[in-house]
């Protein structure tokens, strides 16, 4: 067989039909090939797993913790070599390939932590003599499936977590960013990993993703994708009375008020509405814009776009990298014809751009002229697309902002204590940020959102552990 990456399935690798990883900002480089899985090795992985789950999920917390922090140390000794790997697979920067990177090995150090700080409580029971302990245990078998644009981070936190408390994994990453994936699961598999504890199943949707969600087997599950995706998922998981957490679209909202700070808006909406390419699920794409600073504000960030470089994610001078594929492109010139065909003006970006190399460059686009109606302002986007939104004043940019059946993050740009204080109170999203872009989140504190945009508990620092773990009373007459 060839020297394919292949699937790994009850503690060994797998073949299967092998498939190119295309780097999108050059198409002619083929990263590697990469082995698809088929339904039957999908169900193996399920098999693999849950007969691994009685022990692990009785393995003593020092061993958990040996290998989530073998994990983290490996991961950021590698960070240039595999943040180098992750902006050739999926084309965010360089820089933001390794600081995704290391955040991957932060996230793994945090895990490690927790699997020494499980604990329960103890409680009086309201009767005589009786003690009552609340502790918390593994689900079961836990379902990954992941999208392409964050391939290390979001990978790292969902197996983390599962790792941490106990559970056993099947992982399905993104079709487009294997390699990411690939080398997370070889790095977890030389810390220690009992086999069968973690299962790499590389491959579609339509036939791994298929049968993972289909499975009895399958205890708990976690995605993080689109909005309709997520949806029919989370509905596959009821129909099983399964656990499940859906991570999915934003439409998210960036103020700027008359009083804000006009280098810092400019800055959180250029850092927020087009870097990683504007493929974030917390991106700014609605920029919402007191009328009294609208003209000065449009003014300093069209400059500020108009100078960013675009270009081969590998290339150090560059600061927005390619898009995903041709799909997404595609996808997000249509929102550029559908923006002016709705009335909105393109005041800037939005064309394809030429490079060297074959690949998928798009300049940063900016509407202006917006209104909250425009599907440019209700559908995500998931491209470096932002529409601007002139209001009167305060108020009217929190109902333009709460006006959407999404609710991830939100932002504010204001030197205004009374105006970042109401905002962070009446925004109606999981993630509110005052001079801070919408999208870049720390790893250890809790993340997800409200209304579409999210289905579960939260991810992401102590708060996974609603999802990961299970809930168990216990009372003793003694
Ligand atoms: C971030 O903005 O730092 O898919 C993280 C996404 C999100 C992660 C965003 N789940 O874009």
């Amino acid at each position: 067989m060839s020297d394919h990456k292949q699937n790994f399935i009850g503690g060994t690798w797998v073949a299967g039909e092998a498939t190119p990883n295309i780097n999108p900002s050059n198409t002619a480089d083929i990263i590697g090939h990469y082995a698809r899985a088929d339904a039957a090795q999908a169900r193996d992985a399920i098999d693999a797993a849950k007969a691994a789950f009685p022990a692990w999920s009785r393995s003593a917390p020092l061993e958990r913790h040996g290998i989530l922090r073998r994990a983290s140390d490996e991961i950021l000794a590698r960070k240039d070599e595999l943040g180098q790997l992750l902006s050739r697979e999926e084309g965010k920067t360089l820089a933001e390939g390794i600081g995704e990177t290391v955040r991957a090995a932060q996230i793994f150090d945090f895990f490690a932590g927790e699997t020494l700080r499980l604990a329960g409580e103890t409680v009086p029971s309201v009767r005589p003599g009786v003690g009552v302990e609340v502790t918390r245990e593994a689900v079961g078998v836990v379902g990954v499936i992941t999208p392409w644009n964050f391939p290390i981070a979001i990978p790292a936190w969902k197996l983390a977590p599962a790792l941490c408390y106990g559970n056993t994994v099947v992982f399905k990453p993104a079709e487009l960013v294997p390699g990411c994936a690939w080398a997370l699961v070889d790095i977890l598999q030389r810390a220690g990993l009992p086999e069968g504890v973690l299962n790499l199943v590389m491959g579609q949707g339509s036939v791994v993703g298929q049968v993972i969600v289909q499975s009895v087997d399958v205890d708990a599950l976690t995605f993080t994708g689109s909005q309709p995706t997520g949806a029919a998922l989370a509905l596959e998981s009821a129909k099983l009375m399964r656990k499940s957490q859906m991570e999915m679209g934003g439409k998210n909202p960036f103020i700027v008020l008359a009083d804000a700070d006009l280098d810092v808006a400019v800055d959180c909406v250029t850092q927020g509405a087009y870097f990683s390419t504007g493929q974030r699920c917390t991106a700014s794409s609605r920029i919402i814009v007191e009328d009294a600073i609208h003209d000065k504000f449009v003014a300093a960030l069209s400059e500020r776009i108009n100078a960013l470089s675009v270009g081969d994610a590998l290339d150090p001078a560059t600061q927005i990298g390619p898009v995903v594929d041709a799909s997404q492109l595609a996808q997000n010139e249509d929102y550029i014809q559908i923006g002016q065909a709705e009335g909105a003006r393109l005041l800037t970006g939005g064309e394809r751009l030429s490079r060297a190399t074959e690949g998928f460059f798009q300049r940063p686009a900016l509407f202006t002229d917006c209104t909250n109606d425009m599907r440019i302002a209700r559908e995500e986007i998931f491209g470096p697309v932002a529409a601007v939104i002139r209001v009167a004043d305060y108020d009217a940019a929190l109902e333009v902002a709460n006006d959407t059946h999404f609710g991830l993050s939100a932002g504010i740009a204001t030197t205004s204590l009374k105006f970042a204080t109401h905002f962070k109170r009446n925004a109606e999203a999981g993630m509110v940020m005052v001079n801070l872009p919408t999208a870049g989140v720390d790893f250890h504190v809790p993340f997800g959102g409200r209304k579409a945009s999210s289905f579960g508990p939260r991810e992401q620092g102590r708060y996974a552990a609603e999802f990961y773990t299970t809930v168990k009373t216990a009372y003793t007459l003694a």
